[in-house]
């Protein structure tokens, strides 16, 4: 705060014409060149500084919420990391677990985290059914080791294994994955960080990566359908809202987020509370010249956004994709009654029923209900009738095991207004899963608030110093009970 108030005062000083034969004003002290070729509107300025960049100094660890970090040996200076490819069972949210496609038991895989400079060697294990490779997106390498099967190298055999070795010489978000397309849809995706060799400046306090995924998977299956385009299962590095584990952060902290993205669509990602630099993209950090302000960055398939800002503002802010069809769990072809309604829905019927095109009758009457005739794939027509929530005010409150919260009051003629309904309607409340979801990066949400949380998003929360170290502490207890 007060570097940005120090930062005006200087611009409107400058632009007064008072700065010609003065010293520096009180907070002055430090001002580069930076900030005097903003003055003269030659080039943005590195600003809102958190702290200023010391030279040299080494670059904050990456960050992946929910995966972790691929471990590594050394071998004569070489960093060896041993990388699985394998079926996982990965827990998407509490009571959803998806048989997927992924590394090291998770998938999105583990993150690997080098220095530019480094040479790694990457001993890649094939635990899949058929043969496959890994493509090291971005890195600038021997063609051998570029990971295409067919093309640089043999398939890598079911049981085989395939040591990759090159040199980095870059430093940027990369990722990893393999060059078969199916298997891209399945979960096969990691990040690859290489720091460079001093920090960039400004320095950042804390720095994140989210891998951005997306699944069809029909209710009661645990296995996406690759082919299909209708995603109704959106992932923060694996886990949908309100099982993405939210972003701590001590207020006044420098905050990077790197997103990397594979998959169908692109994905708006926009985040509450701050405006944000665009810093990085794949391939590289971008020159502070080419630096871009926003909320909102698009994340496009095979690309990487790197995003910084100064968490100066206390609260629990928004970070997801902007799609509305994103920012929901489990969309899909209706499959039973609804909390409105006292019998099961017909699905597979044609486009017209499916886009909602009413012609008589309200949104969930007998002929025109949401029978959602966009199934999710073959099998969708044959889905048993069953409920997607509580039948009772009472099952409700059950359901919910919390106080406080109850269900809102509609009016009496709401299914006879078009469109009604149209979101989760009472079910915001209702499919709240607190308890499900507890753990200290969630301590101090109000109550029900993993209700209002769904899909690609989660929360950056920033706090004042005493509620910031008070979860931390949380975590620390919570690694000495041995929870994770
Ligand atoms: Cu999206």
């Amino acid at each position: 705060m007060n570097n940005r108030r120090a930062f005006f005062t200087r611009i409107s000083a400058l632009s007064a014409g008072l700065f010609a034969g003065r010293g520096p004003l009180p907070g002055q002290q430090g001002m580069g060149q930076m900030d005097m070729r903003h003055a003269t509107g030659m080039q943005p300025p590195v600003h809102e500084r958190a702290a200023p960049a010391a030279a040299g100094s080494a670059p904050v660890p990456v960050t992946t919420l929910d995966v972790g970090d691929l471990p590594f040996t050394l071998d004569n200076g070489v960093k060896v990391f041993h990388l699985i490819a394998e079926p996982v069972k990965q827990v998407i949210i509490p009571g959803r677990t998806f048989d997927l496609w992924g590394f090291n038991g998770s998938a999105p895989g583990p993150t690997i985290q080098a220095n530019e400079g480094d040479r790694v060697r990457i001993v890649f294990e094939n635990r899949l059914p058929e043969p496959t490779g890994i493509h090291w997106h971005g890195l600038e390498l021997p063609i051998e080791m570029d990971g295409v099967p067919g093309i640089g190298q043999k398939p890598v055999m079911p049981g085989e294994r395939f040591p990759y070795e090159f040199s980095l010489h870059q430093n940027g978000t990369f990722f990893y994955h393999p060059h078969m397309a199916m298997q891209e849809m399945v979960g096969m995706l990691g990040g690859f960080i290489i720091h460079p060799k001093s920090a960039y400046a400004p320095r950042v306090d804390q720095d994140y990566l989210i891998a951005l995924q997306e699944y069809a998977v029909l209710p009661n299956s645990s296995i996406p359908n690759s082919m299909n385009m209708e995603f109704n299962w959106l992932t923060f590095n694996g886990k949908a809202g309100p099982a993405a584990t939210p972003l701590i952060i001590r207020q006044g902290e420098r905050v990077r987020v790197r997103f990397i993205n594979l998959g169908m669509d692109h994905h708006p990602i926009h985040l509450h509370g701050f405006t944000f630099w665009e810093t990085g993209r794949e391939g590289a950090r971008q020159q502070e010249s080419a630096w871009t302000r926003g909320n909102t960055t698009l994340v496009g398939v095979a690309q990487a956004r790197d995003i910084e800002f100064v968490a100066d503002r206390p609260g629990d802010w928004m970070l997801h994709c902007h799609l509305p069809h994103h920012m929901m769990n489990q969309m899909a072809s209706n499959v039973g009654p609804m909390t409105r309604l006292s019998r099961g829905m017909q699905a597979g019927a044609g486009m017209e029923e499916g886009m909602g095109m009413l012609r008589d009758g309200n949104a969930t009457s007998e002929n025109r209900g949401p029978s959602l005739g966009r199934g999710l794939g073959v099998g969708s027509t044959a889905e048993m009738p069953m409920s997607n929530g509580p039948l009772s005010e009472g099952e409700a409150h059950q359901a919910m095991g919390m106080s406080g919260m109850s269900m809102p009051k509609l009016p009496e003629n709401a299914d006879k207004v078009p469109l009604f309904p149209q979101d989760a309607f009472m079910e915001s409340s209702m499919m709240a899963m607190d308890k499900d979801v507890e753990k200290p990066e969630a301590y101090g949400l109000p109550p029900g608030w993993s209700g209002f949380v769904g899909g690609m998003m989660t929360l950056v929360r920033v706090m004042p110093p005493d509620q910031f170290n008070h979860i931390i502490a949380l975590k620390a207890q919570q690694r000495r009970n041995g929870a994770r």
